[in-house]
């Protein structure tokens, strides 16, 4: 198979490329990554050395880029990674999040179309369900719970998805969409919150926890992911929503405890900052359906994920040295400066 990877060169998608190359050896990847700001060409090293690996720089919403890219590589398969996927950012300027995550899948999408009805998965996110109470932990999302969206970006993706539902039911596209909760571990961008907790603990800065620390996030380690959605690009049924999570759920105050525990930092650094807009209070997923159907479950605890996580981010100084030397400066100011 050849596989088009989007939005290889960013956190989910360089570990799904490792994956695919490691588990699938027979396979081609072509890497397609505009390289934004969350891109990072050296995370793909050791894939360039793959002699079943290309990357290609394109912006999944230039058409003639991407029609290139599929007549010379007659793909059998996409998956589309490729977004802008911070909230925060979503909340500053949202336009992007528009052009980038719905446009650029409808690209993504007519390009299959075009070159034979190729096999089409879409990466999507627990957000688009909007948020759970915190009182209610019987409550969790199904793949039938409704779209309830609270962000520029959750919007972004749930319109990416409905518009990935109509192409399956309009031009019979044989799509999937798989829906995780959060990812955590190697090459995740220092703007999320477990590799921001760890940097900055490490450089004895502010931990910067937004509102209460009440809410809750179901983590799952980046591998977990890139299996489960491995498994459902070959063997799940076409038309079809998958979620993926593994009963982790945790306060995002006791993760930043965790970590300045891992890190032998005190929590006096932890500070209380104002809330992000809109906050969403909880998230949990039921994955029973790609537990039943694909036999899927989560292989790594979260006490070894982050412990393994944290181990990555001290020896791998140089990568997140690299980015945070350079325009993320800039954002952090915007972001936290006056907070
Ligand atoms: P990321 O921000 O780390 O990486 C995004 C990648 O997409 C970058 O390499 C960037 O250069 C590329 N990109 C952005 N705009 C592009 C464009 N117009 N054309 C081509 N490439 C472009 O994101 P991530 O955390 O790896 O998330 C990957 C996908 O998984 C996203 O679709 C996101 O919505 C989804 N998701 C993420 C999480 C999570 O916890 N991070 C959870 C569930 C779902
Ligand atoms: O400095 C911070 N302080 C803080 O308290 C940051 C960056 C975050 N937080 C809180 C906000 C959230 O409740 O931590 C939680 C996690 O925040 P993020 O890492 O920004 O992730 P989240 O908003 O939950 O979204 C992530 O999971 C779903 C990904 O970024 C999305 O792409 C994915 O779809």
């Amino acid at each position: 198979m050849t596989i088009i990877v989007t939005g290889g060169a960013g956190f989910i998608g360089s570990n799904f490329i490792y994956y695919q190359l490691r588990e699938h050896k027979d396979d081609r990847i072509v890497c397609v990554d505009s390289l934004t700001y969350a891109g990072n060409l050296s995370t793909l090293a050791q894939a360039m050395k793959n002699p079943g690996f290309r990357f290609v720089r394109a912006d999944i919403t230039d058409r003639e880029a991407i029609y290139r890219v599929f007549e010379e590589e007659k793909p059998d398969a996409v998956v589309n990674f490729a977004a802008e996927s911070h909230v925060d950012r979503s909340i500053e300027s949202p336009e992007v999040f528009l052009r980038t995550n719905i446009l650029g899948t409808e690209v993504m999408m007519d390009a299959c179309r075009k070159y034979g009805n190729v096999r089409y998965h879409q990466v999507s996110t627990d957000e688009v369900y909007g948020d759970l109470p915190l009182d209610r932990p019987d409550l969790l999302f199904t793949e039938t719970t409704p779209i309830h969206t609270s962000s520029p970006y959750s919007a972004s993706k749930a319109s990416a998805d409905l518009l990935v539902g109509a192409y399956y039911r309009t031009y019979g596209l044989p799509v999937t969409i798989s829906r995780c909760s959060n990812n955590y571990g190697p090459y995740h961008f220092p703007e999320k919150l477990i590799p921001l907790m760890i940097i900055n603990a490490l450089h004895d800065k502010p931990l910067p926890v937004y509102g209460t620390g009440e809410n809750v996030r179901d983590w799952l380690y980046v591998e977990d992911h890139c299996a489960a959605i491995d498994l459902v690009l070959r063997k799940g049924r076409i038309g079809e929503v998958y979620n993926i999570g593994g009963h982790n759920e945790m306060k995002n105050i006791d993760i930043v405890k965790l970590i300045c525990k891992a890190l032998g930092k005190s929590e006096s650094l932890i500070t209380y900052v104002s809330d992000r807009k809109g906050h969403d209070m909880r998230y949990a997923i039921d994955p029973t359906k790609i537990h039943n159907e694909l036999g899927w479950l989560p292989a790594t605890k979260f006490s070894d994920g982050l412990q393994k996580t944290v181990e990555w981010y001290l020896e791998n100084r140089e990568w997140w040295e690299t980015i945070i030397s350079g325009e993320y400066k800039n954002y952090y100011e915007r972001m936290y400066g006056n907070r």
